[in-house]
Formats: C-alpha cells, structure tokens, sequence
C-alpha cells in the first residue's frame, strides 16, 4: 500500500497501471502456457462474440433495455450507461423484407432513442425516427420494415437523441445488426466460417466510464475484450465483418502477414474482390473482408497512429487481437474477383448542391453551411426520385466524416479526383481543407419523411454539425 496519496497525474495514469498489471497477469499465462507445450500464445481469451437474436418467420422481435449497470470489460468492472446490462448487446440478425419489432426501456436519466444506422427503412412514425425522443422512465415500440432490395451486410445500431449520442455510445450502447446473404450467390463463399468484430474504446477512470478527450487513455476492445485471439487454420478463409461502432475514433487496421480481401463496405457488396493491406474504418464505417490463414503461427491484427489534423485529436495504435494460424491445413478457396456488377448513378444525376462542414476558431461549435443542428428547421428539401451530386466541403483544420440516413450513396470524387464505381458506402471520409462528391439516389419510396446528415464523429454531432432533409412524395 501506499503511504501518501496519490497526485493527479499519477491519479490520470491509473487506467495504464491497471492495463500493465492486466498485461502482467497474462504474460505470466502465457508463461503457463508455453511450458506445457503451447509456445507463443500472445493472448489468453478467445474471441467471444456477442449473443444474436435473429428473426423468425420474417419478424424480429427484441427488447432492448438502456439503464445504468455494472459492466466487465477489457478485464476491468465499471459503471456505465448499456443495453441490457451487456457492453456488448445482442446482434440482430435478419433478412431483407424482414420487420422488427424491437422495444425500448429508457432506465437512464436523460432521454434516448434508437437508429438503425445504414437501413433504407422508413424516417417516419415509430420506424428509423431519429426525432423520437424517449423520457427518462418511458418505454417506445420500434416497428421497422426492412425493404426487400436491403442490401446484405453489416449494419449497426446505436442511440441517436441530439446531445446525447457521443455519451451514450461511448457508454457501450451500440451493436450489430447484420442482414443475411452477403455471400449467398457465391457457391464456394456460402458456408465458410464468418467471424464479428466489433471495435469499441472505452475510456474508464475511477470505475465509472469517463470522457478524457478523444483517444485520450482509450482502451481498445474486439466486441469488449483487449486482444483476444481468433483462431484459424492454414488455409481455411473466413469472413470478417469489421464494424467501427465506436462514438469518436478512427480506425486504421492491418494484420500481419495476411492481406484483407474486402468484398463489402458499409453493408453494400463491390463488384469486385479489392485487396487490401491497410483498412481504414472511421467512425461508423464497416468493412467486410475474407481473411486467408498463412503459414501456422500467431500474427497480430493492430491499429495504426491516428492524426486527424492540426484542429483534431491525435492517438497512438494499439495491437486489437492476435490471430493463431494451426491445426490441419486446409486447401485454400480461390476467391473470386468479381462479385455482382454495380451500377454507376453519374448518369443519372439530375441535381446538384454543396454541403459545407466548419467549425468555430476555439474548435468547440461546428457547423454545417455555417448553421449549428436545429431540429425545428429543414435545411434540404429534395423530391423523391431524383438522384442528386452533393460536394461535400470540409473547411476545418481536421477530418470529418459524412454520413446520411436512410439511404448509401456513391462515391464519386475524393479533392478532384474520380473514383470507381465499385460499390456503395453510407460513411465517406472528407479530408482537411478538400472536397468530396458522393451521389444520392433520393429514389426509394421508403425514404419518404424527414430525416438527417451530419459527421459521423459523434461528438461533433452532438455540437452542431448535423442537419435535416425532407425527401417530398
Ligand atoms: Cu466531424
């Protein structure tokens, strides 16, 4: 024991002493571990995914209770503000066509509400509404109907009350929701072994979970756990659904030795199998990618240092999970390189307008088009089937993301330059002082309401920088 109190830096620094001792705790298992035989384990959990709710008979239906708890994660005990008492909530698994069915219980003492981040579902009524708000006590039903044509991917849910997203998803209040048949019209992809990895941070200080300032002492999970191990055969091809489903960061992946075959971005299928050393994820984005075991051994699967500009937050990598190539070989898939052709909307854009992301010299207000969010006012209108070419123009000292509800879009140039039309995305990246075009289909009738765009980091969210769109009948 100590026989002075502690000061305050030392106070600040208590999360990296327990992350050491935690570190300790498991060289002294891997020491274990190797002397009975087992040489160079780097981590001692397996990944352990989520639970999954799935639906049945073309309806999901769950409940989802927001309430303060005590949660384990990353080898730690804190409180904080989840689902279901779980960091990790269930993951909702359902098919295009399918409605959910899902009840809220606000247990908070503040208001919430849901999203489903990435559908084509409606804005309206008690669907994807993100003008609902829940009270402090009160329980919403949710009644979401997914269309038919809903691409199959990885999507995410996560609480979307203006002012209190950032808080609440850094809490833990976000999970999956996946829609099945991603890999459904390739034969020799149908049955092979998929994997969810869910990236979180947490920040925890004094047993409760804290805001230090983005990146600041922020622990890294792989669906809450600090570098577990993924175990797979020389060989054996797996898919990875990779969501970013964490309030603030970005992500910057790679895996030794082993390069990404990314065959979905965001929920949407490319039209091509795209190799990939590096993976860039920024908050909210999703990539979903085969992974081919190596030679046996264990490789680490890391983020890379992260500066997001002079105005921004800078934060150093961090190792997420340590991938252990054994067992029997397998005779390795040839994986195709085309998949599904996708059609390129340049062609038919029949509008155009510029979007302007800023933000406040002291970087504590941001704007679009010069406007912090007000929700009582339409910023957009546009009519329901037109398809529109947005420039999206980022005019702060630091990276901003952009995303729309309720419908992806194409990426169509990044400061100038034309991008390939390989698929859908519904985050896209806007570089420091530069320019991106996407294209918007406004087409499907689902769409029609009122709904919202805005960056993607939530704290910048939660401070302005989100407006509202109408799309008219
Ligand atoms: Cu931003």
């Amino acid at each position: 024991m100590s026989t002075r109190l502690p000061r305050l830096h030392e106070l600040a620094s208590l999360s990296a002493v327990v992350a050491i001792a935690a570190a300790t705790v498991a060289a002294g298992q891997l020491f274990a571990r190797a002397s009975a035989g087992r040489p160079r384990v780097a981590s001692d959990e397996t990944l352990r995914e989520p639970s999954v709710i799935s639906s049945r008979n073309g309806v999901l239906r769950v409940a989802l209770n927001a309430a303060p708890s005590i949660i384990d994660v990353a080898g730690k005990r804190a409180r904080a503000e989840v689902y279901d008492g779980s960091y990790l909530p269930p993951t909702l698994r359902v098919r295009p066509g399918d409605e959910m069915r899902i009840r809220l219980v606000n247990a908070l003492d503040e208001p919430t509400n849901l999203h489903t981040h990435g559908l084509s579902v409606s804005p309206r009524g008690t669907s994807d509404d993100i003008f609902l708000r829940v009270a402090p006590g009160q329980a919403q039903e949710y009644d979401i109907r997914l269309p038919a044509s809903q691409s199959p991917g990885l999507y995410w849910y996560h609480p979307h009350s203006h002012g209190n997203s950032d808080e609440q998803v850094r809490n833990g209040m976000s999970g999956a929701l996946i829609v099945d048949g991603l890999l459904d019209p390739f034969p020799a992809l149908r049955n092979v072994h998929e994997r969810l990895l869910l990236l979180k941070d947490i920040q925890i200080d004094g047993g409760r979970v804290a805001h230090l300032g983005i990146g600041k002492q922020s622990v890294r999970t792989i669906d809450g756990q600090m570098n577990p191990t993924i175990v797979m055969r020389p060989g054996e091809t797996q898919l990875w659904r990779i969501g970013n489903i964490g309030a603030d960061l970005y992500y910057e992946l790679s895996l030794d030795g082993h390069p990404f075959f990314v065959v979905a971005r965001d929920g949407h299928r490319l039209a091509r199998v795209e190799r990939a050393d590096t993976l860039v994820l920024s908050p909210g984005a999703r990539a979903e990618v085969l992974v081919q075991g190596g030679a046996p051994g264990t490789y680490v699967l890391r983020t890379g240092d992260i500066d997001t500009g002079p105005a921004g937050n800078t934060y150093r990598g961090a190792t997420l999970a340590t991938l252990r190539v054994e067992g029997a070989p397998e005779h390795p898939i040839a994986l195709p390189t085309d998949l599904l052709p996708v059609e390129d909307l340049r062609p038919r854009v029949t509008g155009r307008r510029t979007i302007v992301f800023s933000e406040s010299r002291d970087g504590n207000s941001f704007f679009i088009d010069g406007k912090a969010f007000d929700m009582s006012r339409t910023d957009q209108r546009v009519k329901l089937g037109t398809v529109e070419e947005w420039t999206i123009r980022n005019q702060a000292d630091e990276r901003h993301s952009f995303h729309i509800h309720q419908t992806p879009f194409q990426v169509a140039e990044i400061n100038g330059v034309a991008q390939p039309a390989d698929g859908y995305r519904d985050i896209v990246d806007v570089p420091i002082g530069g320019e991106v075009k996407v294209v918007i289909p406004f087409t499907d009738p689902n769409i029609v309401g009122r709904f919202v765009f805005h960056c993607h980091i939530l704290s910048h969210e939660d401070r302005g920088m989100m407006a509202t769109i109408e799309v008219d009948p």
